[in-house]
């Protein structure tokens, strides 16, 4: 009897697991733009783009390969809103008598499709996703046992499965695993950032634009000058653009921050790695082929590896170990609301607009933005997991649960109670001023904590560290901002926390 392969935005490969063995002549491919997919979060308008652009793309490559393929084209009034819809009315069509498809990435949609047999009557197949270099049982099974799970040993086990920067005897390329001391340097201008990569829209691309912006025109940014790839070649064209022009600065850069250069030396590749466009596991290799053939430095490569084999595959272990209760976790208590600048990046706060404009033009913004500026002054504030989360699955062009949930609320809240990170990534104005030339252009200025004019990070930096005396005076790495702000005198401690409160009663209008 025939099957229905249901493949979903995020997994636009051939490669996909759900497409093994299928057989062209019985078998379906079904993809579909739905109201459900679309409006679960208040999705970028250059997201929604680049995923029904791409999917569009990828349904056309499928049937001119011979396969068959139902395509749902969005439409607001498309009876069938979710894909379970979709999918029952594909099997009322066709009599298919079992639904196959490949584990989906957020535990939301992961949720409703294991009760699909139940709900559909016919057997529903869940393959593994073999995209990822660990597997999930792989991950929980390093895990089990340890009293504290750290990306970096992690790492290093995944350096050593895939051979990526080992000698032939097992050591780390270059003597060491890790090179991110090398990677803090600050951006002046030189060497010139190279322009990010741009694919035209073709035709597809350009209907799919004038369909977000009528019937997605209230969410949030903008469609203008889209320019991301929408097929595995142009993916690929924008890996090997990396490699050439950005990879060998990448390292040196990675934390820095610049007022007039959004994109600086990032890959922006994530976009495509988390769609399927690109393979992670290639992407690692062609880097680590340009280091081997001199072409950029160990820093840089090793850093830019460890980014996907490290980080990218190690949240998502922690997510799906812990879902779905790790969503809920609030371990310092936040209660504030989200403030309403994140949508608008209108604040005086040179930074924060600066990051919060280039996510609504760009949908992307680069991990040091994401960390310790719009990340950072939601920890300090004690802005709500549940709301900060929220804003960053709906404004990445790359975001999805898997990635963002443990990223936000792990990394940068700290509300899991230290799973990715031993210590918050808390920082005060000076740290943003030393990665970038933002705190020269700002209205407030960096070297003042209790005045009118001065940064809102410093005051709400020892608020954070203050409030939180319980959850971290006993923490190692924590110790000497504990004695910092003791050896404060009373008075300069009083009024470092009054200019915090009167910030945090006025957030809106800072
Ligand atoms: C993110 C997204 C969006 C915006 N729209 C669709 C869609 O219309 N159809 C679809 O199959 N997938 C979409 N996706 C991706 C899914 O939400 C994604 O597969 C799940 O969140 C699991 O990662």
């Amino acid at each position: 009897m025939a099957n229905l392969i249901l493949v979903l935005g995020d997994q636009l490969t051939t490669d996909i697991s759900a497409l093994e063995n299928a057989d062209q002549k019985r078998d379906r491919i079904v993809m579909a733009e739905v109201h459900d997919e679309a409006s679960y979060t208040n999705h970028h308008r250059k997201k929604l783009v680049l995923l029904f652009s791409a999917m569009r793309h990828f349904a056309q490559r499928l049937e001119a390969d011979g396969w068959q393929v139902h395509y749902q084209a969005y439409h607001p009034e498309n009876e069938a809103k979710s894909l379970e819809a979709v999918i029952a009315s594909q099997l009322r069509e066709t009599g298919a008598g079992r639904v196959i498809t490949t584990e989906c990435g957020e535990w939301r949609l992961h949720d409703q499709i294991s009760q699909w047999h139940e709900r559909l009557g016919v057997p529903v197949e869940i393959r593994p996703d073999s995209r990822f270099i660990a597997s999930k049982q792989e991950f929980a099974d390093w895990a089990k046992g340890r009293k504290q799970v750290r990306m970096e040993f992690f790492y290093r086990e995944m350096r050593r499965k895939t051979g990526l920067l080992m000698t032939p005897d097992g050591k780390p390329e270059g003597g060491q695993w890790n090179f991110d001391a090398d990677n803090r340097r600050k951006w002046t201008g030189k060497p010139a950032a190279p322009a990010p990569f741009r694919v035209e829209p073709d035709e597809v691309t350009r209907e799919v634009i004038e369909l977000i912006e009528e019937h997605f025109a209230d969410h949030f940014g903008t469609t203008e000058d889209f320019h991301f790839a929408v097929t595995p070649e142009g993916a690929e064209q924008a890996l090997d653009y990396f490699i050439d022009f950005a990879l060998p600065c990448f390292g040196d850069f990675q934390d820095a921050m610049s007022d007039d250069e959004d994109w600086l030396f990032h890959s922006i590749l994530s976009p495509y790695i988390n769609c399927g466009l690109l393979d992670p596991l290639a992407v690692c290799e062609a880097a680590a082929r340009a280091w081997h053939a001199g072409r950029a430095p160990i820093n840089a490569v090793e850093g830019f590896i460890r980014q996907i084999l490290g980080w990218r595959e190690f949240v998502r272990g922690i997510y799906w170990m812990n879902m779905p209760a790790y969503a809920w976790e609030n371990r310092l208590g936040n209660t504030r609301a989200l403030p309403w600048f994140y949508w608008t990046g209108e604040t005086k706060m040179r930074c924060m607009h600066k990051a919060i404009d280039a996510t609504r033009r760009n949908a992307y913004a680069h991990h040091i933005q994401r960390l310790m500026v719009t990340g950072n002054f939601a920890l300090l504030a004690g802005v709500r997991p549940e709301e900060i989360c929220d804003w960053y699955l709906a404004v990445y062009a790359d975001a999805y649960d898997w990635v963002e949930l443990p990223n936000v609320l792990g990394m940068v809240m700290h509300a899991d109670g230290g799973y990715l990170g031993s210590k918050p990534y808390a920082a005060s104005g000076k740290y943003i001023q030393r990665m970038s030339d933002h705190c020269s252009n700002c209205h407030y200025r960096v070297n003042k904590s209790t005045e009118e004019d001065a940064c809102p990070f410093n005051a709400l930096y020892w608020h954070f560290i203050d409030r939180h005396r319980d959850d971290f005076a006993n923490n190692p790495r924590m110790g000497m901002m504990y004695r910092n702000w003791d050896k404060q005198s009373p008075e300069r401690r009083q009024a470092l926390l009054q200019r915090a409160e009167d910030l945090l009663a006025r957030l809106e209008q800072i």
